[in-house]
């Protein structure tokens, strides 16, 4: 991904978040967004992406980190997930950097900077009993441990409009707040490698911790429209009941301000995130989450006006 100019049209900005939705981001810890992709745009992402699917790549990632999510043909008609497609694909890249998307997180964060921290390709095929489609619950901030920010999120970005028969993203309004119990070392797994029940369960424990109902709010996205939900928000997805596979990015992002961080487990091991194999080093000789090849910038505020107009 190269560097773009950080602008946005008249009717982009129009499609910024407003005040209001700034504060109920803040306090539910999720957002619906305007149209903020032509269909011209998503119907290229479709098409880019079956070609990616078919072998196509721009480059390859030079080593694969020990936790990679890389779907293959030869794993059959099972839920898709596809790590760095922002770096392997030119054509998703181009569309996923269009800087209208940085500029909505950066309001929802409050950030004068936002960057690509991952990128994950997704397709759920349209079989109703199919285990893999399922994604329990869970808040990426637990896979992201090695991270020192508290305001990453995600860009949900389906490829059509995505609706609760497909399986869409499902928010558990307000989790973001939640203070946490039973976040033990397991979490830093991916969901994965977890078990459901265990998961579920766990969301429970943790709502009557806080004194809260789980209310579990399907993310009904028009096509071209996008949602993003904050790192510590609860949420998961359900089996794809439509006859068409439901495709998806999840376009996860970093604050300007985010670094790396050495985190160790109880048991002393250290945290390995698939980055930290693959980007340079920094002055400290630690991981340089700001490495323009895998995390370019998507978004700066010219003025300290653009973060709060
Ligand atoms: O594919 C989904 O429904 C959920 C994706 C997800 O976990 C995410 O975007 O963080
Ligand atoms: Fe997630």
């Amino acid at each position: 991904m190269t560097t773009t100019e950080f602008t946005l049209t008249d009717a982009e900005r129009a499609a910024l978040p407003t005040d209001e939705d700034v504060r109920s981001y803040a306090e539910r810890g999720w957002y619906l967004s305007q149209k903020l992709l032509t269909d011209d745009e998503v119907d290229t992402l479709v098409e880019a992406s079956e070609r990616f699917y078919a072998g196509h790549r721009a480059r390859r990632l030079p080593s694969r980190p020990a936790k990679l999510a890389y779907w293959e043909p030869e794993h059959g008609d099972v839920q898709r997930h596809n790590d760095y497609v922002h770096y392997e694909s030119d054509e998703i890249a181009a569309i996923l950097r269009k800087p209208i998307i940085g500029a909505v997180a950066a309001r929802l964060a409050e950030a004068a900077e936002i960057r690509v921290f991952q990128s994950t390709l997704i397709l759920k095929p349209p079989s109703p009993g199919e285990p893999s489609n399922i994604v329990p619950w869970h808040f990426d901030r637990h896979y992201w441990q090695t991270c020192t920010s508290e305001r990453m999120l995600t860009a949900f970005i389906p490829m059509h409009e995505c609706t609760e028969e497909m399986g869409t993203i499902t928010m558990v309004d307000g989790s973001h707040a939640w203070k946490e119990i039973g976040g033990d070392d397991k979490t830093t797994r991916h969901f994965a490698e977890r078990n459901r029940s265990e998961l579920e369960d766990l969301l429970v424990r943790n709502a009557e911790f806080n004194g809260a109902q789980v209310n579990k709010i399907p993310m009904h996205i028009p096509k071209g429209h996008m949602s993003f939900h904050h790192c510590r928000t609860y949420h998961g997805s359900g089996a794809n009941r439509s006859p068409r596979p439901r495709r998806a990015i999840s376009l996860h992002l970093q604050d300007g301000d985010n670094r790396y961080r050495q985190f160790h487990r109880s048991d002393g091991d250290l945290v390995v995130y698939n980055h930290d194999s693959l980007v340079r080093r920094d002055e400290a000789g630690l991981a340089d989450y700001s490495d323009p090849q895998f995390c370019p910038v998507l978004w700066q505020s010219q003025t300290a006006s653009d973060e709060t107009a």
